[in-house]
């Protein structure tokens, strides 16, 4: 082979060389663009989670915890997916917990109501339409027959004695109740033997007023040396977490700053609910360790209100058995536990004269009609308390167990819960639930058993 051979050979294996390599790599480029064509039509692509998103899972988890959550449809969230910022695939931790705290819309009731005036006017009808809505169940009951017997006709004979009575002593409202109510009944009859229809009404009307009247000084929420303390207290499941939920709401309306304290740290979640409910209603919350002493954590919250200057703090307790002494002797504990953080304040001379906190509210659940009134004599026998709050008077026949509660304990209702919503909580008046009880005269008359 000449030279010349040669230099050919080498030139043509080069080019060849050359061609080859750039065929293999356009190759290599089709097979990258068909696997991501692959990829898009059978795979969805992975996007990071947005930061909001992640906290809207949280607020879903935990109103499968508590109930009481706004469910999202009602709830005014804003949209989050467009606007929301990405985060990288894996979510920083700080990030993560970040969102998971981010306040709920804040709920407050009637803050966007006109004008002061009008406000409370509209407040007040308000409280009055709930009220009445709420012991619909009720006034079907034992209203509703007592209504039909009386009403039912234009005179109320002697003969109807012994059928008001059967009515009135089988009535969730205590056997003292009844006998006060049937003897103004009497007292109307005895005057002669048929008697207006509408004078039974009202006088039985008159002494149901008499009953739940109980003379009690209003709250003072502004004591010389803020934080004002409320305990609430109760057996398991009577709704205080909630009602120190919707408590909290109120107070902010009135335009004080809020600290919910976790007192109950027994029951797994609690602490949990309460925080759902801190920024539900957007106010601070003190929380201790798990498993923490409550009278440590509730000393600890009411000395932090008085540092972060708190208005009011709200402390929730664990739900106890009035019958389980070691239970009844914690409270007692807490109780101390409060007087001391409240004391630490005061001049000394002052100190002795604290107690416990400036209210004690007894939690009771009208659903369970006269058990109700049973628990509250027992909690009585062990535990002070300044006034009670009767739950759940919306869907039970049984919110009579409001006149045998106050007749028993003489203990003022300072509220009534009719819902589980932030708003379902109203300050008790005494002659707006003596008018529920006994509206609708024409709709009862006309009520089925
Ligand atoms: N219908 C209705 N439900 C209520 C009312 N108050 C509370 N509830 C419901 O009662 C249930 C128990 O309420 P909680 O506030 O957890 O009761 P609790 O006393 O704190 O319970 P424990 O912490 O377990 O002792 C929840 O489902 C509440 O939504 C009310 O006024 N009406
Ligand atoms: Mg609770």
């Amino acid at each position: 082979m000449g030279p010349e051979l040669a230099v050919v050979l080498v030139v043509a294996i080069v080019v060849i060389a050359i061609v080859g390599v750039a065929w293999l790599r356009g190759r290599a480029r089709d097979d990258a663009a068909s696997t991501r064509d692959r990829d898009a039509v059978g795979t969805p692509p992975v996007v990071p989670p947005p930061a909001v998103s992640r906290a809207r899972d949280d607020d879903d988890a935990a109103s499968a915890r508590d109930p009481d959550a706004t469910p999202a449809s009602t709830s005014p969230r804003a949209p989050v997916a467009d606007t929301a910022p990405k985060l990288p695939r894996t979510v920083p931790t700080a990030a993560r917990d970040e969102a998971a705290r981010a306040p709920l819309p804040v709920e407050r009731p009637g803050l966007d109501r006109p004008s002061v005036e009008q406000r409370r006017h509209g407040d007040r009808e308000d409280d009055r339409e709930r009220i009445r809505r709420g012991l619909e169940k009720t006034r079907g009951g034992f209203v509703a027959k007592l209504a039909r017997l009386v009403l039912g006709k234009p005179k109320v004979t002697t003969a109807l004695r012994d059928q008001i009575e059967e009515v009135l002593f089988t009535a969730d409202i205590g056997t003292g109740v009844a006998q006060k109510l049937m003897d103004r009944v009497g007292e109307v009859l005895d005057r002669s033997d048929t008697a207006d229809a509408q004078a039974v009404w009202r006088a039985l009307e008159q002494a149901a007023l008499e009953v739940v009247k109980i003379p009690a000084a209003p709250s003072n929420f502004t004591p010389a040396h803020a934080p004002y303390v409320l305990l609430m207290i109760g057996v398991n499941g009577v709704g205080k977490t909630t009602t120190l939920g919707k408590l909290a709401a109120a107070h902010l309306r009135e335009g004080r700053k809020v600290l919910l304290v976790a007192g109950d740290t027994f029951r797994a979640g609690a602490v949990d609910q309460l925080d759902v409910w801190a920024r539900r209603v957007g106010c601070d919350i003190h929380t201790g360790d798990e498993r923490a002493d409550p009278s440590s954590v509730v000393y600890d919250g009411i000395r932090r209100g008085r540092r972060e200057g708190h208005d009011v703090v709200l402390c929730d307790t664990a739900g106890r058995l009035h019958t389980r002494k070691e239970l009844m002797d914690e409270l007692g504990k807490v109780r101390r536990a409060v007087a001391k953080a409240i004391a630490q304040d005061l001049p000394p001379t002052a100190r002795d004269a604290v107690a416990g906190p400036h209210d004690t509210f007894l939690v009771l659940d009208a659903t369970i009609g006269q058990n109700a009134l049973a628990q509250a004599k027992l909690f009585k026998e062990t535990t002070d308390f300044t006034g009670l709050v009767v739950t759940k008077l919306d869907g039970t026949a049984k919110g009579g167990v409001v006149l045998g509660v106050c007749d028993e304990l003489q203990v003022p209702i300072r509220y009534v819960g009719v819902g589980e919503g932030v708003d379902d909580l109203r300050p008790f008046d005494p002659e707006d639930y003596v008018a529920a009880l006994f509206a609708d005269r024409d709709r009862a008359v006309g009520a089925d058993d």
